[in-house]
């Protein structure tokens, strides 16, 4: 036979009674409850085992403290002195998992002011003002919208690679970086860049094309090599360092020395003047622009990479990069034009 006998003020613990007995509610009480979790309780003289049990709200679901945690709260050996006091949770925490995977959004954007800067190593560059990327594309991005760009009619279903979510995209041509912008683009709802008409009808989606821009949409596009250079100097903020955000690439920049042999999480380095990661180093970034004196053949990349040493990091350097191939090496960042 088994009775249950509930304490008379189980605000936050229900006392049973596994013994037979006839003691009524109103014998079994609970005396206290107090801030460190200690609770008493009145001993009843037919019961010699008590449990606590625990439920969210008065009214249940009652739940035993058994197992390791919670055994000194089962089978309470009844004193004899007539009350018993033990000790009951009362503590609780939060544990997350995370990923420190960036946000698939696109509001690391930054504004970067207009401009000129002269007396620099490639002559004097001007641009007008627009937002870049905060950080180099990563893999979580790339893969969020080539899965949108595989069911409306891109052919970059499977383009890509990357070490990790948050890591930089690698393994993409110019060509699908250039589509990649417009799927980006068209999933957000804004105006693509790039066509293959000289109208602007059609909209860049497939195949290896000399695209036709539109100058004045507001979707994404890679970066001029110009805006690229002018951003990772500093902009107007430029305090003339030799990489983009200081002298020593140690301190802003993954390259041969100090990757381990791979790319790295983005926007772990210092960020240059701008708050921009990762502009010297780690992955190379598709430009926009043919690389100079090889129009019709190759386009620009900037920056350096894990993979090489500090002289291809400098904010000065250009990467001849043929718009056909894939690279561990090269990846890109998103800029727009301003309305
Ligand atoms: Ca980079």
């Amino acid at each position: 036979m088994k009775r249950m006998i509930l304490g008379s003020r189980g605000l936050v613990a229900a006392l049973s009674c596994m013994a037979c007995g006839m003691a009524g509610a109103a014998d079994f009480k609970i005396q206290s409850f107090d801030g460190t979790g200690q609770l008493t309780f009145n001993e009843i003289s037919t019961a010699t085992v008590y449990r606590v049990e625990w439920a969210p709200t008065p009214s249940g679901p009652w739940t035993n403290f058994t197992g390791a945690a919670g055994a000194q709260l089962d089978m309470i050996q009844a004193t004899g002195s007539g009350i018993v006091t033990c000790s009951v949770p009362m503590c609780y925490r939060v544990v997350a998992t995370v990923t420190n995977a960036l946000p698939e959004t696109f509001s690391d954007m930054v504004l970067v002011k207009g401009g000129s800067l002269t007396n620099i190593g490639n002559g004097a560059i001007m641009v007008s003002s627009f937002s870049i990327g905060k950080y180099e594309v990563t893999w979580a991005q790339w893969q969020a919208v080539r899965d949108w760009a595989a069911t409306n009619d891109y052919d970059i279903g499977s383009v890509g690679a990357g070490s990790a979510a948050n890591h930089p995209v690698n393994s993409v041509s110019w060509y699908e970086c250039v589509k990649w912008c417009n799927a980006r683009s068209q999933k957000e709802g804004l105006t693509p860049v790039y066509y293959t008409d000289a109208g602007l009808a059609l909209v860049y989606k497939t195949i290896n094309a000399y695209p036709f821009v539109n100058a004045s949409a507001t979707g994404y596009r890679l970066p001029t090599d110009a805006e690229w250079e002018f951003t990772a100097r500093g902009g107007t903020q430029s305090q003339g360092y030799e990489y983009s955000g200081g002298n020593d690439l140690n301190v802003v920049g993954w390259y041969s020395d100090n990757s381990g042999g791979g790319d790295k999480a983005v926007g772990q380095k210092t960020a240059n003047e701008l708050g921009l990661y990762d502009m010297s180093g780690n992955v190379y970034e598709w430009c926009f622009d043919w690389y100079p004196g090889q129009e019709g053949s190759y386009r620009v990349g900037r920056g350096g990479t894990w993979h090489y040493d500090a002289n291809f990091c400098r904010s000065a350097f250009r990467l001849l990069g043929n718009p056909r191939n894939r690279s561990l090496y090269i990846g890109f960042r998103l800029a727009q034009t301003l309305p």
